[in-house]
């Protein structure tokens, strides 16, 4: 395969910044010399990118790529990453929709520090359920996700799936312009509205481009909505295709029908049939289109679907048991230009109450505290005229019914709340923690829409 001119900066970028020894840029990628201690070496690191022809953009990358690396393990088996910070602003890594002890987490100050320039943090956890998820800091998010720093972790089945053919497809935009320089990653009357969105679409780290796949074979494609913004109305006209799993967990295998709405932090996984050689395919964020899906090579004997992708070991809530929690989402005010020193804009709340992403004692007061082993169901209201992904850490929840639309009951990490939609979900609070619950546009988390609830 020809290098892209895209390709041999991020490779030279990359020999700048490791600087430890191995050198060369196959340093970076998969797994490390020295697997008695880690599985993955995972460096954060400035990386200039040419998203636009011709112009650089300053990225931040993880292991010399934006979207980051793909990291991969075995369901049931640990998974070690020794993180290490080379960017000049601290950080940290949230595994975002794994079930892991709080430890591990990523919420500064809640579940650990932040990595400052220069140290590292082993993160090991057991995953427990297989499927497509993903990495991101938890601090200064706007800005860090904004950069670049997102990546794939895929859990694969401890058994084979079925499928022998994947590919994961990074959704990512970009604020940035004609020059390929950096836009703000937050306006104040966007974020007071749907979010700031990035200008530039990509799949992969490319604007539009063309994938192969195998002619006649089903493909898995996971599709990963790594968007500080973006709800993406994801449709394939005139495919074969049939979803698997949502935000990681598997579903009744049913057509992917006229469109699916992926909002930030959540994930796809279809099953395409493709078609002969030589037919394309194009994957639309409704009209709009993300990646052009080529068919290549020799079709063979048509090939079968998978059956459906095992369920992952997630406890079903006693409904019956459950004791029901409210949660009120909506705007907080006027857009308002005079802040005090440090103080974030509060353009949204949860019942009332708008977190200070720079307040660090916010989750010092969480918004429910829940029995270890009980079940509950949260009623989620959204009472503005903006979506809201509304993501839960350390527990995955089951949604249950919604008053806009017909719900078949599945596990998620991420619910995409629509406008004045209202929704049931529920849950057994089985992991003990001060656990980050909000809503994954950046923006809105960032302006208020967060809180912590408490199981203990
Ligand atoms: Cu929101």
């Amino acid at each position: 395969m020809p290098f892209t001119r895209r390709q041999i900066l991020a490779g030279l970028a990359g020999l700048g910044v490791v600087g430890l020894g191995a050198g060369g840029a196959r340093y970076w990628l998969g797994r490390p010399l020295v697997a008695a201690e880690y599985d993955y070496q995972l460096i954060a690191a400035p990386l200039d990118l040419e998203l636009v022809p011709g112009h650089i953009t300053p990225a931040w990358a993880y292991g010399g790529q934006a979207p980051g690396t793909e990291l991969r393990a075995r369901q049931g088996e640990w998974l070690r990453v020794r993180f290490i910070n080379r960017l000049d602003v601290p950080t940290t890594i949230h595994w975002h929709g794994i079930r892991l002890p709080l430890e591990m987490d990523g919420v500064p100050y809640v579940s650990q520090a932040p990595v400052l320039p220069g140290e590292y943090f082993d993160y090991q956890f057991k995953t427990l359920d297989a499927g497509s998820f993903w990495y991101h800091p938890h601090v200064a998010s706007g800005e860090q996700l904004g950069r670049g720093l997102v990546g794939a972790l895929i859990v694969e089945e401890r058994e084979p799936s079925g499928f022998k053919h994947e590919r994961t497809l990074n959704l990512k935009s970009w604020h940035i312009d004609s020059q390929g320089a950096f836009t703000d990653f937050s306006v104040p009357r966007e974020a007071a509205r749907g979010g700031t969105p990035g200008r530039l679409s990509t799949v992969n780290g490319e604007h539009a481009p063309t994938l192969d796949l195998p002619a006649g074979q089903v493909v898995r494609l996971r599709v990963l909505n790594l968007d500080n913004t973006w709800t993406y109305r994801l449709n394939l006209p005139d495919a074969d295709a049939r979803i698997y799993a949502l935000d990681g967990n598997p579903v009744a295998p049913r057509p992917l029908g006229e469109a699916y709405w992926l909002g930030p932090g959540m994930r796809i996984e279809l099953g395409l049939k493709v078609p002969a050689a030589g037919t394309q395919l194009s994957l639309r964020n409704g009209p709009l289109r993300l990646a052009t899906l080529r068919a290549v090579g020799a079709d063979t004997t048509p090939a079968e679907w998978p059956p459906a992708l095992p369920a992952n070991p997630i406890a079903e809530p006693d409904l019956a048991s459950a004791e029901t929690l409210r949660f009120n989402f909506e705007w907080a005010g006027a857009v308002s230009t005079g802040l005090a020193q440090g103080a974030a804009h509060s353009f949204w709340q949860i019942n009332g109450e708008a977190w200070d992403i720079n307040d660090k004692t916010c989750a010092d007061r969480p918004i429910a505290r829940l029995q270890l082993g009980k079940s509950y169901i949260f009623e989620l209201r959204n009472l503005s005229q903006y979506q809201h992904p509304i993501h839960l850490h350390g527990m995955t929840f089951k949604v249950l019914r919604s008053n806009r639309k017909t719900i078949i009951p599945y596990f998620t990490d991420t619910y995409l709340l629509g406008k004045n939609e209202r929704a049931q979900v529920a849950l057994v609070a089985d992991n003990p923690g001060v656990w980050m619950f909000h809503c994954h546009v950046i923006d809105h988390m960032e302006t208020g829409l967060m809180a912590s609830i408490e199981v203990a």
